[in-house]
C-alpha cells in the first residue's frame, strides 16, 4: 500500500488552532472551529469586527498582560470570564467549550455562547 500523500490544506482542529502571543482569540464554534478572529488592543469591541455574541470558544495570549476578561456586555461591564495568557501562565489559558461556563470569572457559570462583546486585558505590566 502506497503511502498516502498530504495534498490538501488540513482541516482546522482544536489541534491545530492557536492564538498568536499578543493576541486574544474567539472562534464561532465549539473546539476552536468556524470563524476565527484575533484581538490586540487593551480593550476591543467585537462588534467592530461583526463577531459580538459569536464565540464559541476562546483564547488568551498576551505578552504585556498576564490576564484577559470576556465580556458579555459591549463595555467591559457586568460579569466576565477571565483567562490567563499562555505566554505567561501557560495554563487555564483557552476554554473550548462555553456552554458550560468557564472555570475562572465573575460570572463563570451558565451558557456563554455567542455572549461574549468585550475583551479587555488586565494585569498588564507597562
Ligand atoms: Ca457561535
Ligand atoms: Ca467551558
Amino acid at each position: 500500500m502506497a503511502t498516502v500523500a498530504i495534498t490538501t490544506a488540513p482541516a482546522i482542529s482544536a489541534s491545530a488552532a492557536s492564538c498568536s502571543p499578543g493576541f486574544a482569540c474567539g472562534w464561532s464554534a465549539n473546539a476552536f472551529t468556524g470563524t476565527q478572529k484575533s484581538f490586540y488592543l487593551n480593550t476591543e469591541y467585537w462588534a467592530d469586527y461583526g463577531f459580538s455574541n459569536q464565540a464559541n470558544g476562546i483564547w488568551a495570549n498576551g505578552t504585556s498582560c498576564g490576564q484577559t476578561r470576556f465580556y458579555d456586555s459591549e463595555y467591559a461591564l457586568g460579569n466576565y470570564i477571565l483567562l490567563k495568557s499562555q505566554s505567561i501562565y501557560g495554563t487555564s489559558y483557552h476554554d473550548d467549550v462555553l456552554d458550560n461556563g468557564s472555570p475562572l470569572g465573575s460570572g463563570n457559570t451558565g451558557d456563554w455562547d455567542d455572549k461574549i462583546s468585550t475583551s479587555w486585558f488586565t494585569e498588564c505590566n507597562w
